[in-house]
């Protein structure tokens, strides 16, 4: 199917949405490519810009495809899937998966804590932290914003380490003495504002989750405390369930 039927009682914007579909599937569109842009879908097909447009929307909403600001529509790349149950590091996480992890430190400064990060590390707001703000890449493609809260006590030197190239769980466990042993984490949808989309590369609007983790070493003491924007359209979270007895 590669055209669109006129007399079909299918509304054209569905026709254009599922040949679009088995482009992809078919392999003929590959991840990561550009897609043709709405005038040239609307030539081709012989149908109006917004029935083009609303074809386009609709597979970005439904994370096939995804927008980059001032560059166009792409197929979006094969998902990653994150296990829920398992505590990783950004790097160690991506190694294994055999992505070359990329770290771009944004800012990294002491800073008093406010309400929320004093009460997840366990310290008085006003007390001072490191903030760190590094964005995440795998293959030099941006996945995460991450803004991280450390406790200062404990970690004193952490601005003289080279967080570009050393992961930060791993200083935490090698070089201060906090393995990073468990944490709590929540999820949550949201849509990116304009600066996150900008490191991110991607269309201001899209779909984002908003991830928050406390980790903890021994006796549950809590080591950090990240605020996370992971771009919605790279990531499948995975969980095993078991039913309570
Ligand atoms: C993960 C954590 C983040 C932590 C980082 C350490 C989430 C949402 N966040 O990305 O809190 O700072 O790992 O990675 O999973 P690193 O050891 O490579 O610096």
């Amino acid at each position: 199917m590669n055209t669109i039927f006129r007399n079909s009682p299918l509304p054209r914007y569905y026709q254009l949405k599922e040949i679009m579909r088995e482009k992809i599937l078919s392999g003929e569109w590959k991840p990561g490519d550009l897609i043709p842009s709405e005038r040239e879908l609307s030539e081709q097909y012989g149908i109006s810009r917004m029935t083009a447009r609303q074809a386009i929307t609709e597979l970005v909403n439904e994370g096939l495809f995804y927008r980059e600001q001032g560059r166009g529509t792409f197929v979006s790349r094969n998902r990653i899937t994150q296990q829920l149950t398992k505590l990783t590091g950004f790097n160690e996480d991506m190694r294994a998966r055999g992505y070359k992890p990329g770290t771009k430190v944004l800012s990294a400064r002491l800073w008093p804590a406010d309400e929320t990060v004093a009460a997840h590390l366990h310290i008085r707001p006003g007390d001072k932290v490191f903030r760190l703000h590094r964005l995440r890449m795998a293959d030099d493609d941006p996945l995460a914003l991450e803004t991280s809260f450390v406790s200062f006590i404990g970690c004193e030197k952490l601005l003289e380490d080279d967080l570009n190239n050393y992961s930060l769980y791993y200083l935490l466990e090698t070089k201060y003495g906090y393995p990073p042993l468990e944490a709590d984490q929540e999820l949550e949808a949201g849509l990116v504002g304009s600066e996150e989309a900008r490191l991110l590369r991607i269309a201001v609007g899209s779909p984002v989750l908003y991830i928050r983790r406390t980790t903890y070493t021994e006796r549950k003491q809590p080591i950090e405390y990240a605020a996370s924007i992971y771009s919605g359209h790279k990531y499948t979270f995975y969980a095993h369930l078991h039913r309570e007895q």
